[in-house]
């Protein structure tokens, strides 16, 4: 069970999706994420096992690697889409309730901001990283993001924003949700941002990368 599951992680570290996928090269012919997880769930591995230490193991490796500049952008769009392979067999122990998330991740990038690359990254590694993730899209209000939390309670938030000129929306969103839905965590990110910007908005964390907010989340 431990050397599926660690193919497994193996398969989503280096972005290996199914066994056609010619990607990466030296793992041509082999099976990938779409395969293995179908073997250890026709195995009886539970669920929980496949995403908690095969699958989610996989992108925490990639995150961090991307965090400390070892692999790039590309790097980690392959390890999502070799991740959605695997999910989708998951997706029915998901809706069962056999397998469970570690909670909510509302994200979106803020008022008037239109860049979701960024966004759609932290998206992807969250996801990957165990959480159910309600993508709110871009130039997101925040009285939206407020509904968003209203209706998955215990949300945790996160904020992404490029221009200097929308970051300062956080304030407002993060104000909202600190004035109507206390107790919800907080986590805003973006190329322009600091930590001490996000300590000025009331923010509960800052990351430069998506790999902080899996940290931020885990705390
Ligand atoms: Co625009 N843009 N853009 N742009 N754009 C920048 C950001 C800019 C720096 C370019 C420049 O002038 N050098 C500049 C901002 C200047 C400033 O504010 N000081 C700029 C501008 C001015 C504009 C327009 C105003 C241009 C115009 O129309 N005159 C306009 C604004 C539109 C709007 O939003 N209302 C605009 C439009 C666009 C495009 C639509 C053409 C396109 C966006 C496409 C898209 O996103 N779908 C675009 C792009 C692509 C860029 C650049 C080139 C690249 C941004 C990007 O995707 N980076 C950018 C210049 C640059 O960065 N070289 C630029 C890659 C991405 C992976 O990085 O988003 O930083 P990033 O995300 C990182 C981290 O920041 C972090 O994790 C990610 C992965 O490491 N992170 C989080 C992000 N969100 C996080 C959230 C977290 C945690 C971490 O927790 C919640």
């Amino acid at each position: 069970m431990a050397d599926l599951l660690e193919q497994i992680a193996i398969c989503i570290e280096r972005g290996k999706v199914n066994k056609n996928s010619p990607y990466p090269p030296d793992l041509k012919g082999q099976d990938g994420a779409d395969e293995l997880v179908k073997q250890a769930l026709d195995q009886g591995i539970a669920p929980d096992d496949v995403l908690g230490k095969g699958l989610t193991v996989g992108m925490g490796r990639v995150g961090q690697k991307f965090s400390e500049n070892k692999v790039f952008v590309p790097d980690l769009l392959m390890a999502a889409k070799a991740m959605s392979a695997g999910m989708a067999h998951l997706k029915p122990a998901f809706e069962s309730g056999q397998a469970h998330h570690k909670g909510t991740f509302v994200i979106g990038t803020v008022q008037g901001d239109l860049h979701d690359i960024g966004k759609n990254l932290v998206a992807m590694v969250v996801e990957g990283g165990g959480w159910k993730v309600v993508d709110l899209g871009v130039d997101v209000s925040a009285e939206k993001f407020l509904a968003a939390v209203k209706k998955n309670p215990g949300a945790a938030v996160g904020l992404s924003a490029l221009l200097t000129t929308t970051m300062v929306n956080m304030e407002k969103t993060v104000r909202l949700l600190k004035e109507q839905a206390p107790g919800t965590r907080v986590i805003v990110g973006g190329a322009p941002l600091t930590a001490e910007f996000a300590k000025k908005v009331g923010a509960d964390g800052y990351s430069p990368d998506p790999q902080g907010a899996i940290k931020f989340l885990a705390a």
